[in-house]
């Protein structure tokens, strides 16, 4: 698998799946997920209802992933995962780990080649960068894909250096 850094922003992103930092209503909110949801359109929130509706009345639980398809996007899927809000009491690594192996999973159940990843619980649910990126780089590269192509797409320069740093350690 090759791992590459981008900065920029993952609706841009040409790959068969770009990844989501939603949180567990799939109901849309800011950041990554609110950029998704403005330009993909109404069609993925339709599909987030009905995953709720179908599989997830009590939310996609942290650390869990799921798909749907991924309306106006370049993409052709959106996963949509959900990081743990960080807390400098308890320590919730696996389940940002988990993020990046369940995401992988459903992207191999796609059978999808690249797969592009936000800094998941990086903005909002206030990860430290340096952490996170080394939880992100260091699960996607010791998890079993077939994902060939996987992208840590970085909207500001501090994430992408970040990970620089996570993925040369
Ligand atoms: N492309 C790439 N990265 C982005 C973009 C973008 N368009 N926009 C922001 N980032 P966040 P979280 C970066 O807050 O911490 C939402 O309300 C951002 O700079 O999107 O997992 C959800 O609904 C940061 O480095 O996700 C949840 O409630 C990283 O993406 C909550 O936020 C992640 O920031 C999830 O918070």
């Amino acid at each position: 698998m090759q791992i590459t850094l981008v900065r920029g922003d993952i609706t841009e992103q040409e790959v068969d799946a770009v990844v989501n930092a939603a949180n567990s209503s799939l109901l849309g909110g800011g950041g990554v997920d609110g950029a998704i949801h403005r330009r993909g359109g109404p069609a993925i929130l339709d599909e987030c209802r009905k995953l709720r509706a179908s599989h997830y009345g009590g939310g996609l639980p942290t650390g869990q992933a799921v798909a749907t398809t991924a309306g106006r996007l370049p993409a052709r899927w959106v996963i949509h995962t959900v990081g743990p809000v960080y807390s400098s009491s308890e320590d919730r690594s696996d389940l940002l780990a988990s993020c990046y192996r369940e995401s992988l999973r459903v992207a191999d159940d796609l059978g999808v080649r690249s797969v592009a990843f936000p800094a998941v619980s990086a903005g909002i649910y206030g990860w430290p960068l340096d952490d996170a990126a080394r939880i992100a780089v260091g699960t996607v590269r010791s998890t079993v894909t077939k994902v060939t192509d996987a992208r840590f797409v970085l909207f500001t320069e501090d994430a992408y250096e970040a990970f620089e740093r996570a993925l040369n350690s």
